[in-house]
């Protein structure tokens, strides 16, 4: 399966992606302008599942052109291959930004109106969490409805990372979402120049 890491610029997509590759394969720092800048594929095998995880840089930028985003949309594509796909939406726990309220429809856009069914979102910083002694359950049912909202049209599923710490089970956590979408999602495992219905039984693909 594919795990492709996206979000804004600094959240944490680089490092999330050498915790669950559990080297450090991808350039990650704090910098004030974006450090990833191309697509790239890192694999791993994960409780017997074939893990490739594609690190993206910042696609959600308003100030990107779209001839630039749609080369990355297509490196990522072409990334991807034929193998399944689920989406991980990197998010920094602390620090839901303004650009971010719209990042599903940005999303959308990019792969698709039905992204959030394959979509799992991951929070970074996880130890902000446990230093304000909460769960993530509890900081979900009170964090900004807009988050709340990205959060239940994704189904709910959201992993909670630190990246300082690879020792927490939160890989595996993740890889049991990922699963889950695998599962329920038919359309996850689909060439991605493929628009899937699901018709009753049949399931019928069809090109862009
Ligand atoms: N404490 C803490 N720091 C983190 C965590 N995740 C990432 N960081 C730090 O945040 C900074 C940015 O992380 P990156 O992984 O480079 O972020 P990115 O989303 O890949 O950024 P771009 O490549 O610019 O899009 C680095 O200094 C990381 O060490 C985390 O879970 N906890
Ligand atoms: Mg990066």
């Amino acid at each position: 399966v594919n795990l492709v890491l996206l979000g804004m610029s600094g959240t944490g997509k680089s490092s999330t992606g050498n915790s669950i590759l559990g080297e450090k394969l991808f350039l990650a720092k704090s910098s004030s302008k974006p450090v990833t800048t191309m697509c790239q594929l890192g694999k791993t095998m994960i409780n017997g599942l074939h893990v490739r995880v594609i690190d993206t840089p910042d696609m959600f930028d308003d100030d990107m052109e779209s001839s630039v985003r749609d080369k990355l949309l297509k490196n990522c594509t072409n990334l991807c291959g034929s193998h399944p796909r689920v989406f991980v939406l990197v998010l920094q726990v602390s620090r839901f930004t303004d650009g971010e309220r719209d990042i599903l429809t940005k999303l959308k856009k990019m792969f698709g109106r039905k992204v959030s069914e394959q979509t799992i979102i991951l929070f970074t910083h996880g130890d902000d969490l446990s230093r304000a002694a909460m769960s993530l359950k509890t900081f979900l049912h009170q964090c900004q409805p807009d988050l709340r909202e990205i959060a239940e049209m994704c189904g709910g599923r959201c992993v909670l990372f630190e990246n300082k710490d690879s020792d927490t089970g939160q890989v595996e956590d993740l890889i049991d979402n990922v699963k889950e979408v695998l599962a329920d999602n038919s359309e996850a495992s689909c060439e991605s120049d493929y628009v899937c219905q699901k018709k009753s039984s049949e399931h019928v693909c069809r090109p862009h």
